[in-house]
């Protein structure tokens, strides 16, 4: 089995510290980063995606997956900024003003991560005008996160907000949680919605084709 092979299944099964030795040893033969990132990392994190959507995976697989994969990315991140090999995309995420439930937020960061996406994660209780300045700041794509009833207008008010900074045509904006629906995302007028965190992958890939 290649060392690349060898990474994505120590990711995919949540190994750490094997990661980061598949890592080294990639590292150490040379391997272009680019391929460490897709056929190692992004490569793992799909099938983690993919068993997640089938319920064979739970969110812990997911968290100890995503913790290997970040052991390994902490390795190739200070290289990556060096050869200056740049993200598919740059998002912005965050839970919407008022609201401070993470986990799930979490999730579909790390989820953007592993598949390649530049993350700025405004983390919890993010107003409309952080939002707007990541935008301004060159993010392709604003990510908003609620789980509470009572927060989902923070949704509308943030788009609403980036129309008036002039900068809502610069961005797609998707939008997730719990209580999150299609129909609510058709109301707000945002460009796109996901049930989770995988799925939030491939709508994002899709809305910026990428
Ligand atoms: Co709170 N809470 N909570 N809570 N909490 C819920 C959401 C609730 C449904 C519980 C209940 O009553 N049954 C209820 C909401 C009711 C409603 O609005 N209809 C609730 C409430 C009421 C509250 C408080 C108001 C309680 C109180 O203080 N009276 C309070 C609010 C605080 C605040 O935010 N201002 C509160 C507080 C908390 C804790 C702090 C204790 C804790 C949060 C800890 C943390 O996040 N660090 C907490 C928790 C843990 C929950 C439950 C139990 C679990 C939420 C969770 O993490 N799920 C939740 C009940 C439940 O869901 N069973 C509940 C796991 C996570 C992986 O799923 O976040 O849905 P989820 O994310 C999924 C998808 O939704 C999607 O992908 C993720 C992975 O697949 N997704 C996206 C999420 N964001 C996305 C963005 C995308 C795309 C997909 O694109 C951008």
């Amino acid at each position: 089995m290649g060392v690349l092979q060898e990474l994505a299944n120590a990711i995919i099964e949540g190994r750490r510290d094997a990661a980061a030795e598949a890592t080294k040893r990639a590292l150490a033969a040379k391997t272009p980063l680019q391929d460490i990132i897709s056929e190692g990392l992004i490569a793992g994190m799909a099938v983690v995606g993919d068993r997640f959507k089938k319920n064979e995976y739970y969110v812990p697989e997911v968290l100890i997956a995503a913790r290997a994969m970040h052991a390994s990315l902490d390795l190739l991140r200070p290289l990556l900024v060096e050869s200056g090999v740049q993200p598919r995309a740059r998002a912005a995420i965050g839970t919407v003003k008022g609201d401070l439930h993470d986990i799930g937020k979490n999730l579909v960061a790390m989820m953007l991560e592993g598949a390649g996406f530049g993350i700025q994660d405004l983390g919890v209780d993010v107003k409309p005008e952080q939002f707007v300045e990541a935008a301004k700041g060159g993010a392709d794509i604003i990510c908003l996160s609620a789980l509470l009833t009572t927060t989902m207008p923070a949704m509308g008010e943030t788009i609403k907000a980036l129309e008036q900074a002039g900068v809502r045509n610069r961005v797609k904006v998707m939008i997730g949680g719990a209580p999150v629906t299609q129909s609510y995302a058709d109301e707000i007028k945002a460009d796109g919605y996901a049930a989770d965190a995988a799925t939030a992958v491939d709508k994002a890939t899709e809305l910026l084709a990428v």
